[in-house]
């Protein structure tokens, strides 16, 4: 056998120990490949109350990335339209916005809002029928 079949030879066997590896690693332990952080079990939702009187509780609350928070609607006579900050621009996350996620619709008194968090940051959000009420989410 020529020196260069055998170093074909060698590289053949250790490609085909790579790919074997690979695979094994995607079909038996796909969280090798995750971070670590990352679980593939449903996150938790957080639960934000909202009404007239103490507007969004707690109003600060940590939430990690793919988390959903559930905005419930307390208000008796007001709808609740979520949006982030700045009034009224809502730009800073611009899919963490009542209308967008309701394709365009007015949201109706009592509907409650949940929105999944994709992005880490600090988001201050207020109610766009009502903007001095505010309140943040901090993603990690
Ligand atoms: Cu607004």
């Amino acid at each position: 056998m020529k020196t260069t079949d055998k170093v074909l030879l060698g590289f053949g066997a250790v490609l085909l120990a790579a790919i074997s590896l690979f695979v094994y690693i995607i079909l038996a332990k796909p969280e090798l490949l995750a971070d670590s952080n990352v679980t593939s079990e449903p996150l938790p939702q957080a639960v934000v109350t909202y009404d007239e009187e103490n507007g969004f509780v707690p109003n600060e609350i940590a939430v990690s990335v793919g988390e959903s928070v559930i905005f419930k609607n307390n208000r008796a006579s007001q709808p609740m339209y979520v949006a982030t900050d700045p009034h009224p621009a809502h730009s800073d996350y611009p899919e963490f916005e009542t209308m967008i996620a309701l394709a365009g619709a007015y949201p109706e008194i009592g509907q409650d809002f949940t929105f999944t968090f994709k992005k880490p940051g600090r988001w201050w959000y207020h109610d766009h029928a009502d903007p001095d009420m505010t309140g943040v989410i901090v993603v990690r």
